[in-house]
């Protein structure tokens, strides 16, 4: 963590909607990760219209850590208002998103900073799948965020692993050069993603196991119905040469770089 004087290295955002249930634990296990790391950093706590105990628990843990802090809202404003929130308060060199619910693995934020040396963002890709009431994949989730990926990759002409995925890392100057994002909901990650691409910002992927707990927030007829009017949206307006605020250089040249290794070594100099 950061005393007072030093200056934040890593910055971790969790946006959290009634997640009463794991949101402590995720907590933890991201401060243990983050100690090992071993560089300066805080957590930044987001909730907004939560109904359960979510906004206590937020304000407990910040009471107690100078290193947190917790920002909340009075109405369900969706994740992707949430993340925007995170990302202006956040003060590291490096952002880390992690969803709170406990589906992805915090002790793997070493790694995701660790790669991001010769990229811009990382990606925790969901290389297994578990379903951790029977330990069996989640094969109706696979197929659609597989289908997503294809769609993105046929408008945008982008070959991205697990958009979708709630646990990536950001140099802080790819959230600058991005803005203004605008998404409120769960279409933020596209967003982000297909706006760095068309910066130029370097993509890297490690794979992760993600386990799926239950209690999706996800509404299974509304949201991807609106992620995909978005990615309509962002379509034409990449056809009109902007991307909401952003002039797109008609001599960009996509920079996609797959890179599933399980091998993460990569030497720790600039984190
Ligand atoms: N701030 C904020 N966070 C939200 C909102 N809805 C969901 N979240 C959080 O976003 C993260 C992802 O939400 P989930 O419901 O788990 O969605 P998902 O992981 O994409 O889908 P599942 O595979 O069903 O879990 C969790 O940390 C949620 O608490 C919201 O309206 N506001
Ligand atoms: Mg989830």
């Amino acid at each position: 963590m950061a005393d007072g004087a030093e200056k934040i290295v890593v910055s971790v955002i969790m946006p959290a909607y009634n997640e009463e249930q794991r949101l402590e634990a995720c907590f933890d296990g991201v401060v243990e990760a983050l100690e090992r790391h071993g560089k300066p950093f805080e957590v930044i706590l987001e909730e907004d219209g939560s109904t359960d105990k979510t906004p206590e628990i937020m304000d407990r843990l910040a009471a107690n850590g100078s290193f947190v802090k917790a920002l909340h809202f009075p109405r369900r404003m969706g994740k992707g208002f949430g993340i925007r929130k995170c990302f202006e308060n956040a003060r590291g060199e490096y952002i880390v998103l992690i969803d709170s619910d406990m589906e992805y693995p915090p002790e793997k934020i070493p790694d995701l900073l660790n790669t991001i040396n010769g990229h811009d963002i990382v990606v925790g890709s969901r290389s297994t799948w578990i379903n951790r009431k029977n330990g069996n994949t989640k094969i109706v989730r696979v197929i659609m965020n597989r289908l997503y990926g294809l769609l993105i990759r046929s408008l945008f002409g982008v070959e991205l692993q697990d958009i979708q995925s709630g646990f990536k890392a950001f140099r802080r100057r790819v959230i600058e050069a991005i803005q203004p994002l605008t998404s409120d909901g769960f279409e933020i990650d596209s967003e982000i993603l297909i706006k760095a691409l068309r910066r130029g910002f370097r993509v890297g992927f490690i794979p992760i196991t993600y386990t799926y707990k239950g209690n999706s927030k996800v509404n299974v007829f509304r949201d991807p119905f609106k992620m995909f009017l978005s990615v309509i949206k962002w379509k034409i307006s990449v056809h009109f040469g902007e991307v909401k605020g952003i002039k797109i250089n008609p001599n960009f040249k996509v920079i996609n770089e797959i890179e599933l290794t399980t091998n993460c070594s990569v030497p720790k100099t600039d984190t």
